[in-house]
């Protein structure tokens, strides 16, 4: 262990989590390491929770405002939300208790973009924060933090924090130094151009530097990360996957993109991973990834030399992937580089890259509006994630989905968006199972066939109806709707169950 702790005065730091717990008050602003499940605190929150509930059976308030990466797993999110230790939570969430929790107003949740929110803890936004929380591969000689599987935010809530507490998990490979490449955004007024032009590009320290004198606690661990295998591929993935590399072989044909010029920003889950299946057999070559999350079909286009460098700031890997990841970390980070989520989703460097975006979606309209957050525009399902920095900033961005969810009951593609994340002025292209719809170069009305050829036929017949409606209305032909209609699938599945009514 001595090696995980290099510095000789933090060595007399290290307590258990419960210990630590005590520098954890009601009320707190804690910021936390942790992103896709990947390099959360693995016992403090625990703690923490626990502390909750006595405090709880107490009669006394207990809660804190949890700030992470994005999301973390049910040994974090999931054991401090069951203690009713969350009070409020930013900037993104995926856990079912908690989620469950903002839903029913019992905690409160604020869906901010990942790029935005290490710039609004510098600014202040949020008041002090009293302890930042952050899980490392171990501390250095000077007392620096080498982090693990995500670095998400931890740079800003180290800075931002009056005391911080590290995690040293064992289970987490030391060879994953040097894979990180910590960079700070100076603060305004004295910003600089960041020196990012490719990918792979390095320009900071493999280490977060960290004040030792504020570090009152360390805490060893051997947890492993939250690691979800992903499901097998169904045809229906396939079959978007299909789609979305028409889509790139029509921009060669183009001329605006070459054999070995893509550069990839994926979403996560198991219909962007399928897309990267179909990579491997593709005649794409060299391809670069910046984007926030490494996924397996990443790790295999790597292993299979068709993708050069990647470009994130965590891990999200099944099980099998992630201890291939630990045993071969050393290899890996000649080809893979974890910034801080402040670069890794940086507007600017996405701009000038010039990516292809790829998000998942909850629904989107004949227009091309994206909701990705909302279930019938009042039920948060996750939040935006990276998908809005992507989106608006990529050189092509696309949403991909199955044409339908819950058996049929839902469909992907309806009348107005319930809620809007990503407006028709950023979303170019809409694939699910049966093709895509090129958005680029139309106006509103032009859309519709497109969107509505891609919607499930159980549904078409249904928008077309919405849409003669909306243009017999005809007071406003710019972006027809019929406003006293316009969330009538939304409505009938409320009534219903079912869309279709
Ligand atoms: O629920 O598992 O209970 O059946 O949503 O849906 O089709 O498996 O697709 O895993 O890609 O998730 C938008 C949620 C899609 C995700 C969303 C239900 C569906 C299922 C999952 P069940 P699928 P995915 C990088 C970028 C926002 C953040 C983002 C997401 C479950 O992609 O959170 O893009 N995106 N980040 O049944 C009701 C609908 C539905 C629906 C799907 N219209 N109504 N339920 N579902 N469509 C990542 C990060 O930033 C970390």
């Amino acid at each position: 262990m001595s090696e995980r702790i290099a510095h000789a005065e933090l060595q007399s730091k290290v307590m258990t989590a419960d210990e630590a717990a005590q520098f954890i008050n009601n009320g707190d602003n804690v910021g936390m390491s942790g992103f896709t499940g990947a390099g959360y605190p693995k016992a403090l929150p625990t703690a923490i929770a626990n502390k909750a509930k006595e405090a709880h059976e107490r009669g006394e308030e207990f809660a804190i405002n949890v700030f992470t990466g994005a999301s973390t797993a049910p040994d974090c999110d999931g054991v401090m939300a069951e203690a009713n230790a969350i009070n409020y939570r930013t900037p993104y969430n995926s856990d079912p208790g908690l989620r469950g929790q903002f839903n029913d107003g019992t905690a409160r949740y604020q869906d901010i973009h990942l790029s935005h929110l290490g710039l609004q803890v510098e600014q202040g936004f949020f008041g002090d924060f009293q302890v930042a929380i952050i899980e490392a591969v171990r501390i250095t000689e000077e007392g620096h933090i080498v982090p693990s599987s995500a670095v998400g935010n931890n740079v800003e809530y180290i800075n931002a924090a009056d005391k911080v507490i590290v995690e040293v998990n064992e289970w987490q490979s030391l060879d994953l130094e040097g894979m990180h490449d910590v960079y700070k955004v100076p603060n305004l007024p004295n910003r600089t151009p960041i020196p990012i032009q490719n990918p792979g590009d390095r320009i900071g320290t493999t280490y977060i530097p960290v004040d030792s004198s504020k570090i009152v606690a360390v805490v060893k661990t051997n947890a492993p990360d939250r690691n979800a295998p992903f499901k097998p591929l169904d045809e229906t993935s396939k079959q978007i996957a299909g789609h979305f590399l028409d889509l790139l072989e029509g921009e060669v044909r183009a001329g605006r993109l070459a054999y070995d010029q893509y550069i990839m920003q994926s979403g996560v889950g198991n219909v962007p991973n399928a897309v990267m299946n179909g990579l491997l057999d593709s005649k794409f070559e060299n391809i670069q990834a910046y984007t926030e999350v490494i996924q397996d079909g990443m790790i295999d286009l790597i292993d299979a030399g068709k993708m050069t460098v990647a470009s994130a700031t965590s891990f999200a890997l099944s099980p099998e992937y992630a201890d291939k990841m630990n045993d071969e970390a050393a290899r890996y980070r000649e080809s893979i580089v974890l910034r801080p989520q402040q670069i890794s989703n940086h507007p600017e460097v996405i701009r000038r890259v010039g990516l292809i975006a790829t998000n998942g979606m909850i629904e989107a309209d004949i227009y091309g509006n994206i909701n990705s957050t909302n279930v019938t525009g009042s039920k948060v399902m996750n939040g935006i994630g990276g998908s809005g920095d992507f989106t608006r900033n990529a050189f092509i961005s696309s949403f991909i989905s199955p044409s339908q969810a819950k058996d049929g009951a839902i469909s992907a593609i309806v009348p107005f968006a319930s809620h809007i994340d990503h407006t028709e002025h950023d979303a170019m292209v809409i694939i699910t199972e049966y093709g895509y719809a090129d958005l680029r170069g139309t106006a509103p009305r032009d859309r519709v066939k497109k969107m509505i050829s891609i919607a499930h036929p159980d549904y078409r017949p249904l928008l077309e109806e919405y849409y003669e409606r909306a243009t017999k209305a005809g007071n406003a032909l710019h972006t027809p709707h019929d406003l006293a209609t316009a969330f009538q699938f939304h409505t009938n599945f409320l009534e219903k169950g079912d869309m279709r009514g």
